[in-house]
């Protein structure tokens, strides 16, 4: 088993809901457990003209390949009606792999760490919540990280 921490985001179709649906999903995937849930956090979109995001993260332990984890988030994304229309796009659901054990993953579909989450806030504080004190597999120390990343701008929901 391996220790993955997955971001979740949506910011259709009452996000918070979404969230928890699709955490229900996460605790059914084969060879899965679900270990942890952050908080949810609101901000706005990194991109003008969009609803505001709910976010959080959550920690799987899990027997998948990496591949076959992102074919089965995939799978939940596209079963809570993500369409995608264009990149960047408002989205019922978006399930990102941030961290997958110690591994650091570059193929074609699937890179590891995600490729932004060292300067999001949305990611580095829930992610926070789950792993205090963190080490990156590229050697990057999460305190580090969020020191440089304001908290300014999130807003965590209660319970
Ligand atoms: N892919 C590569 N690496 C990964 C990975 N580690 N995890 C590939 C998941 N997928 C990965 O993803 C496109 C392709 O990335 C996948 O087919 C997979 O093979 P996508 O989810 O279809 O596309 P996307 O989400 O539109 O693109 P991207 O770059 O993931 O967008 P972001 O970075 O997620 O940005 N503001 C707030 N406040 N909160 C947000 O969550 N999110 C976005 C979207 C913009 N603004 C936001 C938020
Ligand atoms: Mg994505």
């Amino acid at each position: 088993m391996e220790r993955v921490y997955i971001g979740l985001g949506s910011n259709l179709a009452e996000p918070a809901e979404q969230l928890r649906e699709a955490l229900k999903a996460l605790a059914q995937l084969p060879q899965t457990a679900l270990s942890g849930v952050s908080s949810f956090y609101v901000s706005d979109s990194l991109l003008p003209g969009q609803p505001r995001y709910t976010n959080a993260v959550a920690a799987l332990d899990t027997g998948l390949a990496p591949l076959a984890l992102l074919d089965a988030l995939q799978g939940v994304e596209n079963g809570q009606g993500r369409e995608r229309l264009e990149r960047w796009g408002p989205r019922t659901l978006d399930l990102d792999i941030l961290l997958f054990g110690d591994r650091l993953i570059d193929e074609p579909r699937l890179k590891v760490p995600h490729y932004h989450m060292h300067a999001r806030a949305f990611v580095l504080y829930p992610l926070a919540e789950l792993a205090p004190g963190l080490i990156l597999a590229d050697g990057r120390a999460l305190d580090n990280l969020l020191a440089a990343c304001p908290f300014e701008g999130l807003e965590r929901l209660p319970g």
